[in-house]
């Protein structure tokens, strides 16, 4: 196995182990929404913005285990977006994670109150992270409401739904995409970076990784939408059908061009930190080949 693969084999089994440990145990009453809340927070996800919390923290030479919490409250408010955007008022979709997505399990009302609770955790979950200083721990909480907010994935979210039906610009859909899907990414490194004691020009070379990473992983996702198959991805096919992608913009070719251009930048924002980002690189390096 890899340098790489062993570390995302490591960082999922931590990241699920801080999972199962925030999220209360079946049976918490009410037993239905923690049911829910494991069903979505636990589903076999490849973790990938939990395993950017502990590459980053690790670069800057900070303490992992103690950063898994963060991770594990990353991967929560993704999964709370996931729960979201799958809804019928939103792109109602089927599958996820390769079984039936939340609402469809659980019925809608419960599936936005799941959300909601997993949100919720999430920066619980930071706030009691006793590991870092309680400034350190309201730094991550504001960068991650900020991530969260208008500037963030709702503010995306809500930019693609007026957009859907309608063609974008390259610009406009460079908005939605940094926002839906980038800004976690940004919040992910900041996080593991804080978590490090990183300082300001640490966090500076990060954005530049992590926004350009974030897009690529948007545009491999609308690769993946396009010619992937529901088997390997574990989500349904075809769901940008009445949505511009950057596949409708700059065809497969385009697209993949483009993903190499915004990998190759996302690599050159870490060569201030040397050696040691041997491990960034090699996730943006998959980010880029990815097919699941
Ligand atoms: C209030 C949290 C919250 C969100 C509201 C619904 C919404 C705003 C935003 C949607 C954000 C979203 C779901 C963007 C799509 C990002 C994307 C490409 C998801 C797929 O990520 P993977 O492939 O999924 O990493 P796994 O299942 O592997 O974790």
């Amino acid at each position: 196995m890899t340098d790489l693969g062993a570390f995302l084999e490591s960082a999922r089994a931590r990241i699920d182990d801080a999972l199962d440990r925030a999220v209360p145990p079946l049976g918490t009453p009410p037993p239905l929404l923690h049911e829910a809340m494991r069903y979505a927070a636990l589903a076999p996800g490849k973790r990938l913005r939990g395993a950017v919390v502990l590459a980053t923290c690790d670069l800057l030479a900070g303490e992992t285990d103690a950063a898994a919490a963060l991770a594990g409250a990353i991967e929560m408010v993704h999964a709370a977006s996931l729960i979201l955007d799958d809804l019928p008022s939103m792109d109602n979709a089927t599958l996820r994670r390769g079984r039936p997505a939340l609402h469809h399990a659980f019925g809608e009302a419960n599936a936005i109150l799941t959300s909601v609770a997993l949100l919720n955790l999430a920066f619980e979950t930071i706030a009691r992270a006793e590991a870092f200083r309680p400034a350190v721990r309201v730094e991550m909480g504001g960068r991650l409401a900020r991530a969260v907010g208008a500037d963030g994935l709702v503010g995306g979210q809500v930019a693609d739904l007026a957009a859907t039906g309608t063609r974008l610009g390259l610009e406009g859909l460079e908005y939605v995409h940094s926002h839906k899907t980038g800004a976690l990414f940004l919040a992910a490194a900041e996080i593991g970076a804080l978590a490090a004691g990183g300082k300001d020009r640490d966090l500076r070379a990060l954005l530049g990784y992590a926004k350009n990473l974030g897009l690529a992983f948007q545009i491999t996702d609308d690769l993946l939408d396009y010619s992937g198959s529901p088997e390997t991805t574990g989500k349904d096919a075809g769901m940008d059908r009445d949505k511009t992608t950057f596949v409708d913009l700059c065809g497969i070719d385009g697209a993949r061009r483009l993903v190499d251009e915004l990998i190759d930048t996302s690599v050159s924002a870490l060569q201030p930190f040397g050696r040691r980002r041997a491990r960034l690189v090699a996730l943006a390096e998959l980010v880029r080949v990815r097919d699941r």
